[in-house]
């Protein structure tokens, strides 16, 4: 497999697994502060994260090249509110997707065309990715910033994370 395109897959692999770490230090900062619905659509999407992970390192060594076990930075652990936490969520996944964009240009200057297809599921999924962070911070933003707000609110990503579960995904 063509050494530039392993490489920069093997940084993807990284990004997401830090994705996934970053979301975990998300969900126990919700835990820990109220905000049981919004923690476990949190724990969900950061399990989400390390599938996207393995779905690479797996690709990775079925071409016959070496998936690595990186060194990972200390995520963010702590958040000024519950607004904080899920505007960090839609600026983190649009630096992901911007990383995904960066990846499949180095696949395509490699004329690596197997992994550019490959890859179309996760520049699918980025949309999607953003989309429910978007929602999520309409949703917020609806709820205002009383008790019974942040309440609904919650009780609303509490549902969103059963419906993401009987899915399949976050
Ligand atoms: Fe892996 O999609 Fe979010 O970050």
């Amino acid at each position: 497999m063509n050494q530039k395109v392993a490489d920069a897959i093997n940084a993807q692999i990284k990004a997401e697994e830090e994705s996934s770490r970053l979301y975990f230090a998300m969900a126990n900062w919700c835990d820990m502060n109220g905000f049981p619905g919004s923690s476990a659509y949190l724990y969900a999407h950061a399990d989400e994260e390390r599938m996207h992970m393995v779905k690479l390192v797996n690709y990775l060594n079925e071409r016959g090249s070496h998936a690595k076990t990186q060194a990972l930075e200390e995520p963010q652990n702590n958040w000024d509110s519950i607004q904080d936490v899920f505007k960090g969520v839609l600026s983190h996944e649009e630096m992901v997707t911007s990383l995904i964009n960066n990846l499949f240009e180095v696949c395509m200057n490699e004329k690596d065309y197997l992994t550019s297809n490959f890859l179309q599921w996760y520049i699918q999924e980025q949309v999607e990715e953003e989309a429910s962070a978007r929602t999520v911070l309409d949703k917020l933003e609806l709820a205002g910033s009383s008790q019974g707000g942040m309440f609904h609110f919650d009780k609303e990503m509490e549902a969103m994370a059963a419906a993401a579960a009987t899915a399949g995904n976050a």
